[in-house]
């Protein structure tokens, strides 16, 4: 069977500033990851900061090449707040970040390739890390300053703007768990960074509207279907709270304007509500939501009640609440050791047109990270990466059947472009269509680059 999209279907992929830039020579501050590198280098894969990555602030003009060699008609980027505002994320933009955007947008114009730019990929400036992060509304305000700077100097060259990748992941991994600088376990901090990372969200977009273009504005969040491991009401109850935590938190607000009740209340009972929020705040939230989402899909949340007991004298955690639950017989990609549960994608589009007003959305990151890719090449030196093609089709002929459904989705992003550096991982997952040689940075298309190209020609597979 022929699997058609709908015309001008948005094919292409997705990375970040952090991951992909290289530092450059445009003068940029100090990023958290770079700061947490300085402090424990051993904490990254195989010690390799993100000083070098794809070094594509150098090698922009041939990777838009190789966008279109692989079929891309759209790519997502994110901009660098430590390079736009070199002086610790405040005070006078930098003319050599704006003349490398500028520079890169253009060049993906002129070779029809739309821009996804993005606002805010985990890449806090270290020294608003210093006063609080997303904990000071001082950093919400430079973050305001940044966007408005960023829709004035790009506005004219962008095609849809995003406020934030997974504003989910700085939370967990700072204040819940053990990943992301400066990795302090803290649930009401996290609770109050949360909120004020919503309060950002809201104030960008307000600046946003200010301009008048005619591209949108929304968010990129990182969704999973949550799904309890029976139908007994305990663990049926304990999934929706883990939902609730992980997936309506950000949800609700940045797309309905308010949050969920029954999570308020949980958080008011165990005394983990912010403290800093006024009735301004929730107002600017409610009346600045978003117009278009981007979905990141990667595996489900399997979830039971809880067995064991937790220790109430302990830090409050959302798995007080809920278990996480390994599905027996679960099809797993073993490197990265998530689940690959191709149905999810539908579940999830379906929860966004009944649960969401069906908003227009895309998928914004869905891929497959694989450790030791050389395994793979073939006596020509092409990765042959049938896995990888295969995932991709998988999951799209359940983003067809969505569509086909009536979920209000444009196009789809895969994780990534070009293999990229990644967060503590470094390079062990590689996740491309384009293979990095990390020696001579040369990069050569994978077999999934091939097809991609074949696929947004076609619009679609069979
Ligand atoms: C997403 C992030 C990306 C990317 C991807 C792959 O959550 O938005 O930045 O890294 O996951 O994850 P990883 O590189 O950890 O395997």
């Amino acid at each position: 069977q022929q699997l058609t999209f709908p015309k001008d279907f948005w094919w292409g992929s997705a990375w970040s500033a952090e991951q992909a830039e290289g530092f450059g020579e445009t003068g940029k501050a100090e990023t958290v990851w770079e700061r947490w590198y300085k402090e424990q280098p051993y904490r990254f894969y195989q010690g390799v900061s993100s000083a070098i990555t794809t070094d594509h602030i150098h090698r922009y003009k041939e990777d838009v090449q190789l966008m279109k060699q692989t079929g891309h008609n759209s790519f997502r980027v994110s901009i660098s707040w430590a390079r736009m505002f070199p002086n610790d994320g405040i005070g006078e933009a930098n003319p050599k970040a704006i003349a490398f955007y500028r520079d890169l947008f253009q060049e993906m114009n002129a070779n029809g390739i739309k821009i996804f730019a993005n606002l805010y990929h985990f890449d806090m400036p270290a020294a608003l890390q210093d006063i609080g992060g997303w904990e000071s509304r001082v950093v919400v305000d430079a973050y305001v300053h940044f966007a408005d700077t960023c829709f004035r100097e790009f506005g004219d060259l962008v095609f849809h703007w995003f406020t934030f990748n997974e504003p989910l992941g700085p939370i967990l991994g700072s204040y819940l768990e053990d990943f992301h600088y400066p990795n302090l376990i803290d649930f009401k901090r996290g609770a109050q960074a949360a909120f004020f990372t919503v309060l950002a969200h809201a104030k960008a977009i307000a600046a946003f509207k200010q301009y008048g273009y005619a591209s949108k504005i929304g968010t990129i969040l990182n969704l999973s279907p949550t799904f309890p491991r029976s139908q007994h009401p305990a663990d049926v109850e304990a999934a929706e709270i883990a939902d609730l935590f992980y997936t309506r938190s950000f949800l609700d607000p940045m797309v309905k304007g308010t949050f969920p009740e029954k999570l308020v209340a949980l958080l008011k009972e165990y005394d983990q509500m912010p403290e800093d929020y006024t009735l301004e705040d929730l107002s600017e939230i409610k009346n600045n939501t978003c117009q278009i989402l981007g979905l990141n899909y990667y595996e489900p949340r399997r979830v039971k009640a809880r067995l064991t007991a937790i220790n109430p004298s302990g830090p409050f955690l959302p798995d007080w609440f809920f278990e996480h639950h390994t599905m027996p017989g679960r099809r797993m990609n073993e490197y990265r050791g998530w689940e690959i549960y191709e149905k999810g994608i539908h579940d999830l589009c379906m929860d966004i047109k009944e649960n969401y007003g069906n908003i227009e959305a895309f998928i914004s990151e869905n891929g497959m990270g694989v450790a030791d890719e050389e395994r793979f090449m073939d006596e020509a030196g092409q990765v042959n990466d049938t896995y990888r093609i295969e995932y991709i089709q998988d999951h799209l002929a359940y983003l067809w059947k969505a569509i086909k459904d009536g979920c209000n989705i444009k196009g789809y992003h895969l994780w990534t472009f070009i293999d990229c550096w990644s967060w503590i991982n470094a390079y062990k997952n590689r996740y491309g269509l384009v293979a990095l040689d990390l020696e001579t940075q040369e990069r050569r298309i994978k077999k999934s680059g091939e097809f991609y190209k074949q696929l947004s020609d076609n619009n679609g597979f069979s």
